[in-house]
């Protein structure tokens, strides 16, 4: 009989994979589980009970609308990391300052997380794919004493794990610890996830192009070019290809991950640093990517290589099939010769 491996069993039985495996990757994962499957039973219910759609009136960091579950979800998510011990600080989309746990447990905890409690926050109330995205370093400073923002500033390829959630048509937790990626998807009927899409790989090309698209006036001169070429006939490179924009990153990315294509959020003349956020949003989506054979990149750079110096900074991104994003890579190349 086909034997269903959760996602319990998978962390266990994978903790070897990780280089520092004492089972404290496993109870900070678990927590996220934990948080994910509190998360997604409130999301499911949105519509029904008051507390869940629209905004709170007030603008977080980004100086964007906070949703009501933008808040909800990120303390739940930084309770859950709280309660393991294992983190010393964490770093949300919705907090300007890093918290950092200064309690005996915190300043021993060898983890940092980055995390967006809930990504795409724009289409709760209209019932369209939303989702989390988590990173996770080592700490670089010391044990004993409290994190510093040099532990949260590490580039991305410094990860040791990273996930999304996506609460879809089906809840999924897509994740790696370095070793390749693992999608789990979650039966509400016994609150468990099992392992549905082993070793995930982005097809090398694919035929669909993902932007937003409405904002072409503001874009530079490589992207402009970059589109041409998405629509223009070419039956060799089975041209023009599809233009599909859910307008939520994981959603866009779970696709590309799964038929392949290139996501994008350049910078332009009204975002003069694109609109993705690096820390939380770019450099684990990134990691997946890479993990999982695609490219993600600025247009001249691995976004994994990218130094940070700011919690809440903004980059350009393009991500998915490796063929695509090395020739829209080629574009950006031309433009400045
Ligand atoms: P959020 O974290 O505030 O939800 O913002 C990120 C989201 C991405 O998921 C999505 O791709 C993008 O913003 C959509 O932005 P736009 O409406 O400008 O296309
Ligand atoms: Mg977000």
């Amino acid at each position: 009989m086909y034997r269903l491996t959760t996602l319990g069993e998978f962390i266990i039985k994978n903790q070897a994979d990780f280089p520092y495996a004492k089972g404290e990757l496993s109870s900070l994962l678990s927590a996220i589980r934990l948080a994910a499957k509190v998360l997604n039973s409130q999301i499911n219910k949105a519509g029904l009970v008051d507390d869940i759609l629209g905004s709170i009136g007030e603008v977080n960091i980004q100086g964007e609308d906070q949703k009501k579950l933008d808040v909800y979800a990120n303390e739940l998510f930084v309770n859950a990391l709280k309660a393991r011990n294992q983190v010393c600080g964490i770093a949300s989309e919705e907090e300007e300052k890093t918290i950092i746990f200064e309690n005996e447990e915190g300043v021993n905890g060898k983890y940092i997380v980055l995390i967006d409690p809930i990504d795409g926050s724009s289409n709760i109330d209209v019932n369209v794919s939303i989702g989390t995205i988590f990173a996770i370093y080592r700490r670089l400073s010391p044990l004993g004493a409290p994190a510093t923002l040099n532990d949260f500033l590490q580039p991305g390829r410094n990860q040791v794990a990273a996930g999304y959630v996506i609460y879809g048509s089906s809840t999924m937790l897509v994740f790696s610890s370095g070793n390749g990626v693992n999608g789990f998807t979650y039966d509400p009927s016994v609150g468990v996830f099992y392992l549905s899409h082993p070793n995930m790989c982005i097809p090398k090309s694919g035929n669909i192009y993902s932007i937003n698209e409405g904002n072409y006036a503001f874009f530079s001169e490589p992207v402009k070019s970059y589109l041409d070429y998405c629509k223009r006939e070419d039956n060799t490179s089975h041209r023009p290809y599809s233009g599909r924009y859910i307008g939520s990153m994981i959603a866009d990315l779970h696709r590309t991950f799964l038929k392949g294509g290139i996501y994008m959020y350049p910078d332009s003349s009204i975002a003069l640093h694109g609109k993705l956020r690096l820390l939380y949003e770019c450099n684990p989506m990134a990691f997946l990517i890479e993990q999982a054979g695609g490219l993600a990149s600025n247009g001249r750079q691995a976004i994994l290589d990218i130094r940070p110096t700011e919690i809440h900074q903004r980059t350009p991104f393009y991500g998915g099939s490796e063929e695509m994003v090395t020739k829209l890579e080629s574009m950006f190349r031309m433009s400045v010769n």
